[in-house]
């Protein structure tokens, strides 16, 4: 039997274990990005493992996420970001250069490489070949310094797509029509490889609105085969020496296929506030809406803009909406300013913002509440536009232009009958203007010497876990339900500026579960750290879903929790938590969730016993006088970090030998 395309990358990636569904491996990883609001912490971690220069094929550090700049701390962390890239041997895409993802794709991305980045839609580079993995900044910066990265040899789940996508329906209905059969949760483990004769038809960007939802699925990676539409991409960006044909053996085994046929589909949106929640676009138009934006790493490529821009010529924007759109890349900025596409937007009344995650991570433009927001995102949680009770839809460029004329959630297919405007066919460029004016290269080793990394105080280097205790004695803080989501677990919005200052984060965590007039979550385990009691979270399927953010796992480490119990843990939340020295536990009966309460004291009385050779543990509720068992899943390098401590003393020992 033949190797699927994701085996074939591992497999010449691979430093430890052996390839198959399940086993635990070790692989070398080629590339990293890191962004700001996840990269701070990624380096000074870096720079406290003694690492010194970056020793992977080529890191790119970006700026693309804090860039408000209410205050010093995003400025502060953007000269320490630059200062330390130039340091250690980085790329550095200065502020205003582009969403990180987009930007890889553009300049860097490979087909064949690994990479690695430390924020969950680094899967967007699968759309040019590459194995692309998001991870936790600790991992990241581990990689940086030439460590192997572990995993779990993801099944492999291919998507074959067949016929063609009629006019006026875009890749994203592809991805929210899978998201809508696979949901968020329960796809732990597996890897996506698309193919058939739609995919060949597929243009690199629109392959990398596919992969980049990969990240909503909770997959792993997602991935594309390398082919004439890689090499022309690659062309366009003057980058044809990095094009090699790359695809899955004609007999390759996945462990399932779906079958998408492009041609019945229609356009789709994922409904407030999940992205799972989805529903056909004929289904709910006429809905009123109050804002639509166009952007994010998901739908911000030149195709997606020009799009906007070809439906918008000549129109006007609906009177009771505000509109806006971030451009993905200063590239795509660029092409747009230069061929009067930015002019056409302009005029119809669009807000121009900067390239950069912006809306999509409620810096600026929150919608007034209760107001519909249809967005080209990725993501809809609630509150994560910054508004708490927010109505956000996830939709394709063609469904939010054609609702930003009629003012009502609107299916694109109307346009012709409602403003007789025809279908812009696009085509890729022959050639993007490259503009690399805020893409800063490496210095060497001799031009480094001279750099001073910029360290303000609003950069705190963050604390070290303490060892775990022989028993445990916990309180569970907290009982929150299914699919919470990092942004749950540590807010965004106008939080993000506190990312380099761990202390004052932490007093945000669960931030959203809070409750006016009683001790916030941080209070509480405050209280209980200085008693001596480790705080405990217990929590319902899927927990820690979406962002990468290890501040999720870093800030309730700092606040003093040692173990979560949950029905099941997402993959990236779960490594961020053992790198912090939090105990992941599952339910061994999922009916013991039902008992456990608030405030309920615990004790594990073998706890590192446990962790070095055990599976199933056995906790005593005190409280509630009864006993239950929960289940440990961990791979043997797992249980060396939860006993060393957590990755990064892990890594200082393995280092000294
Ligand atoms: C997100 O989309 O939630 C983010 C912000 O890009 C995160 C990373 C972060 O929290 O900094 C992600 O997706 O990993
Ligand atoms: Fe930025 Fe949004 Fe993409 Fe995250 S999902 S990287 S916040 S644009």
């Amino acid at each position: 039997m033949g190797q699927t395309l994701t085996y074939r990358i591992l497999s010449a990636h691979l430093v430890d274990g052996k390839i198959a569904a399940g086993e635990q491996i070790g692989i070398r990883i080629d590339q990293t990005l890191t962004q700001d609001a996840t990269g701070t912490t990624a380096f000074l971690l870096f720079e406290s493992m003694g690492a010194g220069r970056v020793r992977t094929e080529l890191s790119v550090s970006y700026i693309d996420h804090n860039m408000s700049q209410f205050g010093p701390e995003n400025h502060n962390d953007h000269l320490y970001l630059q200062t330390v890239a130039a340091k250690s041997g980085l790329y550095h895409s200065r502020a205003g250069n582009g969403i990180c993802h987009q930007v890889h794709l553009e300049r860097f991305g490979r087909p064949g490489a690994t990479l690695l980045g430390s924020d969950s839609h680094t899967p967007t580079c699968g759309g040019i070949g590459m194995l692309a993995i998001g991870a936790g900044g600790l991992d990241v910066a581990v990689a940086m310094a030439a460590g192997p990265f572990y995993l779990t040899c993801p099944k492999v789940l291919g998507v074959k797509l067949t016929g063609h996508l009629g006019d006026w329906v875009a890749v994203k209905d592809v991805i929210l029509k899978l998201l809508g059969q696979l949901s968020t949760k329960g796809n732990v483990g597996w890897a996506v490889e698309y193919f058939g004769e739609g995919a060949k038809q597929l243009s690199v960007p629109q392959r990398a609105t596919i992969t980049n939802m990969g990240a909503e699925l909770g997959v792993t990676t997602s991935i594309f085969a390398s082919d004439e539409q890689t090499r022309k991409f690659l062309a366009a960006q003057k980058r044809e020496k990095d094009y090699q044909p790359l695809a899955a053996d004609a007999d390759a085994e996945y462990e399932r296929i779906i079958e998408i046929n492009l041609a019945e589909l229609e356009p789709m949106a994922a409904c407030p506030s999940s992205p799972d929640n989805v529903k056909t676009v004929a289904e709910i138009a006429g809905v009123q809406i109050g804002q639509v934006v166009v952007g994010s790493c998901t739908n911000s490529s030149f195709d997606d803009l020009m799009m906007v821009a070809k439906i918008l010529r000549g129109g006007r924007i609906n009177n009771m909406v505000e509109f806006a759109v971030a451009p993905g890349s200063r590239e795509v900025l660029n092409m747009l300013a230069e061929n009067g596409a930015l002019a056409d937007m302009i005029s119809a009344g669009a807000r121009i913002l900067e390239s950069a995650c912006g809306p999509c991570i409620g810096q600026g433009f929150s919608p007034a509440g209760g107001v519909v927001s249809l967005r080209t995102f990725n993501r809809n949680f609630a509150g994560r536009s910054g508004t708490t009770d927010d109505q956000v839809y996830l939709v394709s460029p063609e469904t939010a232009v054609a609702s930003v004329l009629t003012g009502r959630i609107t299916d694109p297919r109307d346009l012709p009958k409602l403003f007789g405007i025809e279908y812009p066919r696009m085509e890729l460029p022959d050639e993007f203007i490259v503009n690399d004016s805020l893409m800063e290269e490496p210095l060497s080793e001799e031009e480094a010497a001279n750099v001073q990394v910029l360290r303000a105080p609003t950069i705190v280097v963050p604390q070290v876990p303490p060892p775990l205790p022989k028993a445990l004695q916990g309180k569970v803080l907290i009982k929150c339900g299914d699919k919470v989501t990092t942004d749950h677990i540590m807010p965004a919005g106008s939080f993000l500026k506190l990312r380099s200052n761990v202390p004052e984060y932490a007093k945000a965590v669960f931030n959203c579960f809070n409750e006016q007039g009683r001790p916030t979550f941080a209070e509480r385990a405050i209280e209980l750290k200085q008693k001596g009691i480790a705080g405990v979270i217990v929590a319902g399927v899927s927990y820690g879903q979406g962002s990468s953010r290890e501040h999720a796992a870093l800030c309730p480490m700092h606040l003093g929790v040692r173990a979560v119990i949950a029905k099941s843990i997402e993959r990236i939340h779960k490594a961020n938590l053992i790198n912090f020295c939090i105990v992941p536990i599952e339910f061994a009966e999922p009916a013991d969730y039902d008992k456990i309460k608030p405030d309920d004291l615990l004790q594990i009385d073998n706890l590192l016993e446990v962790i070095k050779a055990g599976d199933k543990v056995k906790i005593v509720n005190k409280t509630g006088s009864y006993e239950f068992v929960g289940r440990l899943v961990l791979s043997e390098r797992d249980r060396q970090i939860l006993l060393s401590a957590g990755l990064l003393n892990y890594t200082r020992r393995k280092t000294d030998g």
